[in-house]
């Protein structure tokens, strides 16, 4: 490799950094790139404070980001059509002889790796190529992995800065060796500071080297490489080592009288109250986007990934969540992301408890009410995909086990989406593999929009995790059943729904009653009550629900609510099963049987009980079990 290219585009400084890692396959990947994106030099990121600040400095010069009228704050804008992940241009790069399934978007490697290296040539002339050291999971753990990201933008860098362990020193502890993930991104051309060329817009994922690249995009679920991008990688890699990488939140919730806390792991599709639900008030949070998940000594652990949030900022207001209202609105580090900057150099976004503003600027320039887009629909004054990046450390809410390398002990995990018709707002499943197979492998959601594409359309997304998936989905879902194998006491297993509606359409639930569920399951957990068995698993008895209400929500919660919320829905129920077991027929190769038999006999508890008590059973006919 031409390390006397890299030398004269790092100057001494930034190739004493690089050499002092002492690794040939580091020294080899920078070399390649440096090559092919020919930058005019190259800045090394170590652990150290002032690299990050350098790279702060850079996010300005480069007007990438702006500076906000709070200490500390800043806005980053994406262009106009590059606002959420772009699934569509998201492909696995695959030998001819490699199958993933075709839910799955994959596209030939060397022809993908052509088109995309085409994309990469001379991208970043004229510009600084950041090369930065990270570590997934917490360090010196045996959960973490180093990562290395190439990237033109000093947005994508400082994105990475607040979310993912400095990784520098612990590259040294590899010795020399590969076993790291890489992560390559260029902006491609700009037009005022965004990426010009969407239509080029590729994220490629390379399972063979462990390598993801992107280009012609900005958006941080298509440019962070450290994220959505490398979790793919992770798929695959706890895959072949028999640990999982889910797209799951990490928390902890209080018992009652305060004395317990225990551990819950959550995966719900984009947008569908995933991180609303780690951030409840009053209880802890690790994570809320991504875990690693190994069984340690008999115990199922979990760690977060990442130590800061990219959250969805639209609905964050002082009345809703509390404690990210006030780590956005107080001094410290804050990226905000296709909001508003309005009035005084202050960041407005959708549903922000203040009155609607009249001006500002946003992700299509100026903006007052009524202002058209390039394509001639409305803006809202922020996108509703906006979103904020902060250092999970800053809440105050923020669990002391963040950075333990042991990770936490899981009680119970939880799956949800978006459902206005079929699913009751909280269940536990009957046991392990029929919580992983009816609740997890069957989540269906109606899309959000932190996807480009229309929204509200009911999508299959079993766990969560069918946009990240790096293997094919029998394997994935036999993986999941297997993970307690060796763990003495499994997590029980819920599902939650918080989008049921009436029959005039409007929500059954109130925003706050997740926490209610929430503290339901802690009691479950624990062994602190019995539950009602139906033929869907188990649902909460109304006794505790109207104590825990009044405890949790000082709210008199009516059996008539809770009769509506709780009837199981039984031809819906059905219905449900048959389309999902039609998806694991007809999309899904290597199906394990145990999904059929098990929704199978699901289906028959539901006909049966359909037979009996009608359509629409209210929880009183049921008995505790
Ligand atoms: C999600 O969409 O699930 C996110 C944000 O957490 S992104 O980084 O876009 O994946
Ligand atoms: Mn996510």
């Amino acid at each position: 490799m031409d390390m006397k290219l890299v030398k004269e585009k790092c100057g001494k400084e930034n190739y004493a950094k690089l050499e002092a890692l002492k690794n040939p396959k580091v020294m080899d990947f920078v070399a390649k790139y440096a090559k092919l994106c020919n930058p005019d030099s190259v800045f090394v990121r170590t652990d150290s404070k002032g690299d990050a600040e350098y790279i702060r400095r850079k996010t300005v010069e480069n007007g990438e980001e702006r500076a906000l009228a709070t200490e500390g704050h800043t806005i980053h804008f994406d262009g106009y059509y590059d606002q959420a992940r772009d699934k569509a241009n998201t492909k696995y790069l695959l030998r001819p002889d490699e199958v993933l399934g075709s839910d799955i978007k994959s596209v030939d490697r060397d022809a993908g790796l052509k088109e995309i290296h085409g994309f990469f040539e001379n991208s970043m002339a004229g510009r600084e190529m950041y090369v930065c050291f990270f570590c997934l999971g917490p360090t010196d753990s045996v959960f973490s992995i180093s990562a290395v990201q190439i990237t033109d933008s000093a947005y994508v860098v400082h994105s990475e800065n607040i979310l993912y362990r400095t990784g520098y020193e612990q590259f040294k502890t590899l010795k020399g060796k590969g076993g790291f993930f890489r992560a390559v991104h260029t902006a491609g051309e700009l037009d005022k500071a965004v990426s010009k060329n969407v239509d080029k817009r590729r994220v490629y994922i390379d399972l063979e080297e462990e390598t993801v690249l992107s280009t012609n995009t900005q958006y941080a679920g298509n440019t962070v490489g450290l994220k959505k991008l490398s979790m793919r990688l992770a798929i695959r890699r706890a895959s072949e080592e028999g640990w999982l990488t889910e797209h799951m939140f990490i928390m902890g919730v209080h018992s009652l009288d305060k004395k317990q806390l225990t551990y819950f792991t959550g995966s719900f599709p984009s947008a569908c109250g995933k991180t609303a639900t780690a951030m409840l008030e009053g209880e802890k949070i690790i994570g809320d986007d991504i875990a690693y998940l190994r069984s340690i000594n008999g115990k199922l652990c979990a760690v977060n990934v990442e130590r800061g949030i990219f959250g969805i900022i639209q609905d964050v207001n002082g009345e809703n969540d509390p404690s990210i209202f006030e780590a956005l609105t107080a001094p410290g580090e804050v990226i905000f992301s296709n909001v508003l900057v309005g009035e005084n150099n202050i960041p407005r976004w959708l549903a922000d408890g203040r009155p609607s503003p009249s001006k500002g600027t946003n992700f299509a320039g100026e903006w007052t009410p009524g202002k058209k887009g390039p394509d001639k629909k409305e803006t809202p004054y922020a996108h509703k995909n906006a979103r904020y990046t902060i250092w999970l450390k800053d809440l105050k809410n923020c669990d002391e086990n963040l950075e333990n390398p042991d990770g936490v002990e899981i009680g119970g995990v939880i799956y949800g989406g978006r459902d206005s018709d079929t699913s009751v707002p909280v269940a536990q499943s009957f046991d392990w593999a029929h919580g992983i197979l009816t609740q997890g492998a069957t989540i269906e959601s109606e899309t959000t929009a932190a996807t480009l594409g229309r929204e509200g359309v009911r999508t299959f997304n079993l766990m969560a995790n069918l946009d990240f998936l790096s293997i094919p989905i029998g394997r994935y879902i036999q993986n999941n059943l297997d993970i307690v194998q060796d763990v003495k006491k499994s997590p029980l297993v819920f599902h939650v729904n918080y989008f049921l509606r009436g029959k005039d359409g409007k929500f059954l639930n109130g925003i706050k009653d997740k926490h209610v569920w929430l503290k339901w399951m802690e009691m479950r957990v624990n062994g602190n009550t019995d539950a009602i068995k139906t033929p869907i698993g188990y649902i909460p008895k109304y006794e505790d629900l109207r104590v825990l209400f009044k405890e949790v929500l000082a709210r008199d919660y009516k059996i008539k609510d809770y009769k509506e919320q709780f009837k199981i829905r039984m031809s819906e129920c059905i219905a449900k099963i048959d389309r999902i077991k039609n998806i694991y027929h007809t999309k899904v190769f290597d199906t394990p049987h145990i999904l059929i038999k098990i929704l199978d006999e699901q289906k028959k508890r539901l006909e049966d009980c359909r037979k009996a008590h009608g359509d629409y059973p209210e929880p009183d006919i049921f008995r505790p079990g």
